[in-house]
């Protein structure tokens, strides 16, 4: 039958293709006994017809680098959401500060610019040579700008830029630095990335970073003067490939910078001298203008929505870390139930088992906490998976807060039972960090990534979650009596 069905089709495909053909064919035709005049004017339409659909391919295809613009973020829901981790105790300061800058670059409708890369790739010497009137502290040694400086620059067509000169990346234990020079190369309507030489791993991350922004880009090869004409051109080709295409522009220049050198004088003294290179910006006076063609209020837009993209982004990492915090209260409070919970056994066994009511209720809190629906069914067997877990690690367990209670000797005199006091802290604690944990990673209750996450935590406590549990038990076994 379906062979069948393809026969018809393509017996109907052939006689499509033939009529069409048939068609072309008589219009050729009747094109040849056309007058003069008018076979030419027909030509004429008919090659600008094909020059303007591959005009029209080329710019959707062939121009564009490949980028993906962030998922648009509706500002209000962003909003919501920073002014419920604001009532939660989160700091969100920083955020609603992003906010409100945000709307203040839009009112002031000036066009920034920023020059972000490597330290000691140029950027203050390249803000220098664009800003005449500014003088940004430039120097060989890297890590020479910490925090972010703004200058009015002007094109040689007259565009009036404001310039952020960022700190550099890669600066060792400069984390903190880096981070501000990020959130502010995403308030810039378009970035020139600065490096001085094949990219790095690192340095092609940034580019790919930038891209998925839909931040407009200019990749420079800065100190250009280091290179012949050949080596120039093989490293820009390089770059190239090493960018993904993702840069606009991808140039060479030279932002001048500062040289040094050793004059010997006719007297026989020696001098020190130094003195400003040349810069040679042409290339990116030009990869500018194009890249900001598009012009201040479509910039704005993208501008707005890189911005928020970060924002979305932040708030989000400082939603984890709320919810981290609040897991961290909940597994504390159970922990401290499983506590008194095992003094209060009339005998407490050497078969540790997971007290199931207790159990219940911290399974049934994170995963309130994390928005992931659970079932009994769900939860009886996670529970029947942890006591499996802690089958075989009893002894190990035992054995840990033996230890334990011989380091922190203030819980020995606190009597009988706290051996197992201590054992099911470190169980419940271990269950619950390795469920939260798993939460946050998978979104979902799985089983057996929780419960290989519990073994682990439960076999190789560090020693500041031992100590914290130490003074969880004393504490809880002081207040109960
Ligand atoms: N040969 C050459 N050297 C340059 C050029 N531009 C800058 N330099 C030198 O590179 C060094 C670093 O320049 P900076 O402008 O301080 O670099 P930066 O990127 O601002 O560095 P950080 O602020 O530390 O991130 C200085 O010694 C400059 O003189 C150039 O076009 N050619
Ligand atoms: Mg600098």
């Amino acid at each position: 039958m379906r062979l069948f069905i393809a026969a018809i089709g393509l017996a109907a495909l052939a006689w499509l293709v033939l009529a069409a053909f048939d068609r072309l064919l008589s219009l050729a035709q009747r094109y040849m006994t056309l007058p003069e005049t008018w076979q030419s004017i027909i030509a004429i339409i008919l090659i600008a017809f094909v020059l303007g659909g591959i005009w029209v391919l080329w710019w959707l295809f062939g121009r564009r680098p490949r980028r993906r613009a962030p998922p648009p973020i509706d500002r209000p829901a962003l909003q919501a959401r920073i002014d419920t981790l604001t009532r939660l105790g989160a700091d969100t300061g920083d955020l609603n500060d992003e906010l409100r800058e945000l709307d203040r670059r839009r009112a002031n409708e000036q066009i920034y610019v920023a020059l972000f890369g490597d330290i000691s790739t140029g950027k203050s010497s390249l803000t220098g040579a664009l800003c005449p009137d500014a003088a940004p502290r430039t120097d060989v040694l890297g890590g020479t700008t910490r925090e972010v400086g703004h200058y009015e620059g002007r094109l040689p067509g007259g565009q009036v830029l404001m310039l952020a000169d960022v700190p550099g990346s890669r600066e060792a234990d400069g984390e903190a630095v880096e981070r501000i020079a990020r959130e502010e190369v995403l308030r810039a309507h378009a970035v020139v990335y600065l490096c001085a030489g094949d990219l790095s791993r690192t340095q092609a991350a940034d580019i790919r970073w930038l891209g998925d922004f839909g931040k407009p880009m200019v990749l420079a090869l800065n100190k250009a003067d280091q290179w012949t004409d050949a080596e120039r051109q093989t490293l820009l080709a390089r770059l190239r490939v090493q960018s993904d295409d993702v840069a606009d522009a991808v140039i060479a220049i030279s932002a001048g910078g500062r040289e040094r050198f050793t004059r010997h004088l006719p007297d026989g003294t020696v001098e020190h001298v130094q003195r400003q290179r040349r810069p040679q910006l042409d290339a990116l006076y030009r990869a500018l203008d194009d890249v900001l063609s598009p012009g201040t209020a479509a910039l704005e837009d993208q501008r707005q929505h890189a911005v928020l993209a970060g924002l979305h982004q932040r708030t989000g990492e400082r939603e984890a870390d709320a919810r981290a915090e609040q897991a961290r209260r909940i597994v504390s409070r159970y922990s401290r139930r499983a506590i008194v919970g095992a003094m209060a056994a009339v005998a407490p066994g050497t078969d540790l088992l997971i007290q199931g009511v207790l159990a219940t209720g911290l399974i049934r809190a994170l995963a309130e906490l994390y928005d992931v629906r659970v079932s009994e069914v769900d939860i009886e067997s996670l529970i029947r998976q942890a006591r499996l877990t802690l089958r075989t690690g009893t002894t190990v367990v035992l054995a840990i807060s033996g230890n334990a209670l011989k380091a922190f000797p203030g819980l020995g005199t606190l009597g009988g039972g706290v051996l197992h006091a201590f054992a099911y802290a470190l169980i419940f604690d271990s269950l619950g960090t390795a469920l939260a944990t798993s939460l946050a990673a998978t979104h979902t209750l799985d089983q057996f990534d929780t419960t290989a996450r519990m073994k682990a935590l439960m076999e190789k406590p560090d020693a500041p979650r031992l100590r914290q549990l130490a003074a969880l038990t004393r504490d809880a076994l002081r207040a109960n009596g």
